[in-house]
């Protein structure tokens, strides 16, 4: 039996294929999780395959926001059968997947304020569900997903407008990728200029999420509003320029004159709403219509919902310059940093609970397949069975120094760097200075090459975020700015994505590394990416299947904590001082860091070869 004595927290994770809420206590511990598959439940209603409804041709991808509304009604009524006891839970937040946009028609208001009315005469029906009460709320009825593929016109446009990617991403945090929601925002003016008039307000998912529960459309969230291509990191305020374009109204794109294109971007803006600087204040209360239909207390305090990626940070008592790498399919770097140092390679967001830090998210396609990949040939070479990866740790334990061997390999195209499908692989001739292409090598030495190689690519990347700004004249430093003197000798200027390193960056070490994620089981590759990465303090393993869910719990569990206190506590010494540290496998790791300074080096020089599909 689970004890649900005490405080209680809900953390939401609204994905793309299911809705799930767990439950925690105030002691940050899971106690248990509900959740419905949307393909299981409305496939068929709601026409939709994997949560969403896809266009081959038009490569649109959307969700129905009928279908998360009906979701909401069915895991708290699963709740509500399983004996939570709902009248105990102070706060809820959570997570959502990222960038989708949800359309209010200028009925949503009042029809959500309808939920804020009790079920007495003339008041709320609670027979019917949310999908039926706000069944005229929404001027589109479908949310673009994630994945939308459909917005390539604009995506030039928006990285025109400002000069490029590198200054789009300098401007909002990310260059243009078609999911952003200020590209949808302006395909929907354009293509449905109907539909964008009927809009009255513009929600994010998590957003959406979090008004309805509060019976009135509430701010989106700084952190999530990174997302959008719109909202300019450095001055916390939406760009007028990316607004106008949005709303379809810009004077050089779209021949509006001055004042329409003004009239156009306030508008704009009224319709998303201001976004407010992260806080752990509450947002308001539950409305009466779970009060009533699911048994929540009055008090329940609704606190911002932010986005999926976002959350995760949230479910680990992390700290500045602690990284959490996610070797699932694909390889997903997140860090948090002081420092915003933009790049159209990767995305900066404000973070979610810790004022004047930001999240950087370096995404790679090419993961645990490349691995795969080579682990096919290497087992087939050998006669192992096929998904064996014992010949592939046995090598890669073996591997204890760089050799001036390195491989990208890319079997897809990649987006860290931008390229093309392909395989390179390089020696370096230190009498010539110069790189020597191999056309195929071994096998055995495809093992080692690819993990150095796609750790190296994080470690490049993630040297600027991590980089301290000061002083360090130590006698430590002295010797490596010596290292790095002579690496830059034999391979000229190091550079990532045409930005040139300095010393600083080229030396600065992560704090912590996490590993989560299908490919982490594998120790073997931990502790080699470990030892290249160079943590001052650790490398843990941690297996958090709720991740989302748990990051949103927790940030209602501390934002109540601060309401109570009247002043922000420290995000990460919050959680850290309740986490369940056992739940942490320490990975041992050989320190090579130092010996990886020519790897460095070798990769700048073959990313600067790669073939692109231009
Ligand atoms: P997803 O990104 O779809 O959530 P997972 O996090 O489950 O995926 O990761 C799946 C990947 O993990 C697989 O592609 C597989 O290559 C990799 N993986 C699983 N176990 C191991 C292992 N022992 N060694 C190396 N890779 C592994
Ligand atoms: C991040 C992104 C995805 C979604 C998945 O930029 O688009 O991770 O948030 O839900």
């Amino acid at each position: 039996m689970v004890n649900f004595e005490g405080d209680l927290f809900l953390g939401f994770d609204l994905s793309t294929q299911q809705l799930k809420i767990i439950v925690t206590n105030e002691h940050l511990k899971h106690l248990k999780s509900f959740h419905v598959e949307f393909d299981k439940v409305y496939g068929k209603k709601y026409g939709v395959k994997s949560g969403v409804r896809s266009n081959q041709e038009t490569g649109e991808i959307v969700s129905p926001v009928a279908m998360w509304l009906e979701s909401i009604d069915y895991v708290f009524q699963q709740m509500k059968e399983a004996g939570v006891p709902l009248e105990n839970v102070r706060g809820i937040s959570g997570s959502c997947q990222q960038h989708g946009s949800v359309y209010w028609s200028e009925k949503g208001t009042t029809e959500l304020a309808s939920l804020k009315k009790d079920s007495g005469d003339g008041g709320i029906d609670l027979e019917k569900g949310l999908a039926e009460h706000l069944s005229s709320s929404f001027s589109l009825e479908t949310s673009p997903n994630w994945q939308d593929h459909s917005t390539g016109k604009e995506l030039a446009t928006f990285e025109r407008v400002v000069g490029g990617a590198e200054d789009l991403a300098s401007l909002t945090g990310s260059r243009a990728h078609y999911r952003f929601t200020g590209l949808q925002i302006r395909k929907i003016a354009r293509a449905q200029p109907e539909v964008y008039k009927k809009t009255d307000r513009i929600s994010l998912v998590s957003s959406f999420v979090a008004s309805v529960l509060l019976g009135e459309i509430t701010n989106i969230e700084e952190a999530d509003g990174c997302g959008m291509n719109l909202y300019d990191i450095n001055t916390n305020s939406y760009s007028e320029e990316l607004l106008s374009l949005a709303a379809g109204v810009h004077q050089g794109e779209d021949g509006s004159d001055p004042n329409t294109s003004k009239t156009g971007s306030d508008e704009l803006r009224r319709k998303l709403g201001e976004i407010e600087p992260v806080t752990y204040k509450s947002s308001g209360a539950i409305c009466n219509y779970f009060v009533e239909k699911y048994g929540f207390s009055h008090t329940t305090e609704i606190f911002s919902f932010t986005g999926d990626n976002l959350a995760t940070i949230l479910s680990l008592p992390l700290n500045q310059n602690d990284i959490l790498v996610s070797l699932g399919t694909s390889t997903t770097v997140l860090l948090v940093t002081k420092n915003f140092v933009p790049s159209s390679q990767y995305h900066m967001f404000k973070h979610p609970t810790m004022p004047d830090h930001y999240m950087g998210m370096i995404c790679y396609c090419n993961g645990s397949l490349a691995r795969e990949k080579v682990r096919n040939e290497l087992n087939e070479k050998y006669k192992q069975p096929k998904e064996s990866w014992e010949k592939f740790e046995e090598i890669l334990n073996a591997n204890t120094q760089f050799d001036h061997k390195l491989g990208i390999y890319f079997p897809l195209g990649e987006i860290v760097p931008n390229a093309a499908a392909q395989v390179k692989r390089s020696t370096f001739d230190e009498e010539k200075k110069k790189l020597v292409d191999v056309d195929k090598w071994e096998i055995d030495e495809d093992v080692s090459c690819i993990v150095e190689g796609q750790t190296l690519s994080c470690r490049a990347r993630l040297g600027p975020m991590l980089a301290s700004e000061g002083k360090d004249d130590g006698e430590e430093f002295a010797n490596i700015k010596r290292t790095i003197e002579d690496v830059i000798s034999k391979f000229g200027e190091i550079s990532t994505d045409g930005k040139k390193h300095t010393i600083k960056t080229l030396s600065a070490r992560p704090q912590k590394v996490y590993f989560v994620g299908g490919a982490s089981k594998n120790t073997s590759i931990v502790s080699q990416m470990g030892s290249i990465l160079g943590s001052q303090r650790g490398n843990a393993r941690v297996d958090i299947p709720n991740s989302c869910a748990l990051g949103g719990a927790f940030k209602a569990s501390w934002g109540y904590a601060c309401e109570k206190k009247g002043k922000w506590l420290d995000y990460d010494k919050y959680i850290g001082d309740s986490f369940d540290f056992s739940e942490l496998e320490d990975i041992k790791v050989e320190d090579k860091w130092e010996n990886y300074f020519d790897g460095l080096g070798m990769l700048s020089l073959m990313e600067k070869e790669l073939k692109t599909d231009e």
